[in-house]
């Protein structure tokens, strides 16, 4: 059964708050994400991975990104990644998280772990990573059953491209894509947008907010509209946003799968 409404869905990753280069920079730009939610009118936010750039971070930060989280005001999923590792001794565990408001959701689940949200007709699935290692394999265990709701996972790690035969930590490959039983693979861990879909699954790496932006002094995320009365069904736009948090300063890319 199809699902039965459209969603829309802002994706982004490594935004590596506390980042001790640039720390306000990496504030900023998640202000500037959650200004986006509004002015795009998303229906979700998902941060797939490396929100947080060091488990040496101050509450100062954690406490920041809660704040931001509870003015995005929609359900908010978060992936633990190689930064922001979920494991015994993970920021995640800390105070700040405790009182944290009930849109912010973490994928705590080492295995793979789906979170249902009923009012979208949504599921998202992900693995959160607790060792970033060639073992970690962000993908496996994806559910192979579908129900009637939209299912977008989650993956941190690095994908490799045919001829890309590197061992690296945290891989993703080709044939993993394209056997994922969901609408939409919401990637983080490269620093730039990319669209590496196989075989009719839609899969993009967003990119950091500024990463991903062409100009200084913007941030760009990737708008997901999932629409049952399309043909397209998913179809990915990038979209860039100024720091200042005003409205879309236009269209960088629009790709459809
Ligand atoms: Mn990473």
């Amino acid at each position: 059964m199809p699902p039965g409404r459209q969603i829309r869905i802002i994706h982004t990753s490594d935004t590596h708050l506390g980042d001790d280069w640039d720390p306000d920079s990496a504030q900023r730009a998640l202000a500037a994400v959650v200004d986006g939610v509004h002015d795009l009118r998303g229906d979700a936010l998902l941060i797939a991975g490396d929100v947080f750039d060091n488990a040496r971070i101050s509450d100062a930060v954690l406490e920041f990104f809660v704040n931001e989280i509870a003015r995005a005001a929609v359900p908010t999923v978060i992936l633990p990644g190689n930064h922001d590792l979920y494991d015994a001794t993970s920021l995640y565990h800390r105070s700040p998280f405790s009182g944290a408001p009930d849109n912010l959701h973490i994928i705590s689940g080492t295995r793979g772990q789906t979170l249902t949200f009923p009012h979208l007709a949504l599921e998202v699935w992900g693995r959160a990573m607790d060792s970033h290692t060639p073992a970690f394999r962000p993908l496996a265990g994806i559910p192979v059953q579908r129900n009637s709701h939209w299912r977008v996972a989650m993956a941190h790690g690095h994908f490799h491209y045919p001829d890309d035969t590197e061992e690296r930590s945290s891989p993703i490959r080709p044939h993993e894509i394209a056997d994922a039983s969901c609408d939409y693979i919401a990637l983080g861990h490269w620093e730039r947008f990319e669209d590496v879909s196989q075989d009719g699954v839609t899969a993009f790496y967003s990119g950091s907010p500024m990463g991903a932006a062409t100009e200084r002094g913007s941030v760009a995320v990737n708008v997901v509209d999932l629409d049952p009365a399309s043909p397209l069904r998913v179809s990915v736009s990038q979209v860039e946003l100024p720091m200042s948090g005003a409205s879309p300063i236009g269209l960088a890319i629009a790709a459809d799968n």
